[in-house]
């Protein structure tokens, strides 16, 4: 059967555009897919940075507006990378021209936002998908399978957390990741997306939470442009200091460390802790699920293996047994190589846009293990009940916002 054309436009050309570039460029070459996937026009403000992404990452054209390429009458998909705070106004114009949109987490900067970008998606009948990459990792589904067919049973705890130690050094500048108006909000936006959206996929909806959270450097230098993580300022604006003047600098409005406890609505506790001061964790993000019939533990950064402890093994000889989940059963390991030959981060971009654009080419529904626009309402509405935790130093209910 012929293949359905998507033409993406892709918005954004750093880390993410980098990440996205590259997972829709190999979908084709390692799945018996149903779209030719055509990378048509990759889209920034930086003329010779997105020239230069274009060509690198095999893209036919660059546009400067993202406005202009919304309205392309031959762009059927618009794929979200920029930072935070366009998500909205992209994703809503986007949505308007009847594009479908495949968005970063997260979502939007405040629950607002994320609800009115959810039903300007609806109200278009497009298809939608935010990317939380890691409920892509085939151990994750594997940890998800074994929770449906009821192998742990009943949950009484969930544990997780994403460590990072990027910013430890107090010189580091104030980049987008770090700045309110552009990321909404520090560790908690960046990284407690991830395990907020991977508590909800494997143990279910939360109900209240209790948190705390920390800014321990509070103020940073500003720098003209950045490369993002790990990269150092690459200039600070010339024309902003003095000889001899120290890099101005600028008050951190965002959480460095946020830790929370929550109540799930089906009774399970969970303790949670997002945060880029743990020195020597480099993208730790860990979940671990207690149950009346086992438990089962990811480690994002031993992202092939699952531990699982069941009960039901034999007295005397039960204990974790560790699972390399990178067997042809394993979900997408089919498409790799042979069993054994492990797979990385980039190839959890290349399983959720494979199954995106299935969803497009074929007119069908996304593949329920894919997070939808409400998946990422969702997020943002636990994100705001914590950070309104933070501020009242009190339980807050989720549903109450
Ligand atoms: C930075 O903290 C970051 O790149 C996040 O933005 C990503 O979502 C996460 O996957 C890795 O760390």
């Amino acid at each position: 059967m012929a293949k359905k054309n998507i033409n993406v436009g892709l918005i954004g050309y750093k880390f993410m555009g980098k990440a996205h570039s590259n997972a829709l460029s190999k979908i084709g070459m390692f799945f018996d897919n149903s779209a030719n996937i055509n990378m048509k026009v990759i889209c920034g403000r930086n003329e010779e940075w997105i020239k230069q992404s274009a060509e690198k990452y095999g893209w036919s054209e660059y546009e400067l507006s993202w406005e202009k390429l919304v309205k392309r009458p031959d762009i059927n998909m618009i794929d979200i990378t920029a930072p935070s705070n366009v998500h909205k106004e992209i994703a809503i114009a986007a949505a308007n021209e009847g594009k479908h949109i495949f968005c970063e987490k997260p979502l939007a900067l405040t629950l607002a936002d994320a609800r009115e970008i959810y039903e300007t998606a609806e109200k278009n009948k497009i298809k939608h998908q935010i990317g939380f990459n890691y409920r892509f990792a085939p151990a994750v589904l594997l940890a998800k399978k074994l929770i449906d067919d009821s192998k742990i049973g009943r949950i009484f705890h969930v544990r997780a957390n994403f460590l990072q130690d990027w910013i430890i050094d107090p010189d580091f500048p104030l980049v987008w990741r770090l700045d309110k108006k552009v990321c909404g909000s520090g560790s908690l936006g960046d990284l407690g997306a991830h395990f907020i959206d991977m508590a909800r996929f494997l143990a279910g909806e939360f109900s209240t939470v209790m948190a705390m959270s920390k800014t321990f450097v509070k103020s940073r230098p500003l720098s003209e442009s950045m490369t993002g993580l790990s990269g150092k300022a690459v200039s600070i604006d010339p024309r902003s200091i003095e000889a001899g003047d120290a890099a101005p600098c600028a008050d951190v409005e965002v959480d460095d460390g946020t830790v929370f406890v929550a109540e799930f609505k089906n009774g399970a506790l969970g303790v949670f802790e997002a945060t880029r001061f743990a020195q020597g964790h480099k993208n730790d993000m860990s979940i671990e699920i207690n149950g009346e019939l086992g438990s089962l533990k990811f480690i994002f950064e031993r992202m092939n293996e699952l531990q699982y402890f069941s009960a039901a093994d034999e007295p005397g000889t039960q204990g974790f047994r560790l699972i390399q989940a990178s067997e042809a059963i394993h979900p997408y390991m089919y498409a790799w190589w042979p069993v054994g030959h492990v797979i990385g981060y980039e190839h959890t971009f290349i399983h959720e846009l494979y199954e995106f654009t299935e969803s497009i080419a074929n007119d069908k529904p996304l593949n329920p293990i894919c997070p939808d626009f409400m998946d990422g309402v969702k997020c943002s509405q636990i994100i705001e009940a914590v950070e309104l935790s933070c501020e009242r130093k009190a339980l807050v209910e989720v549903d109450s916002l």
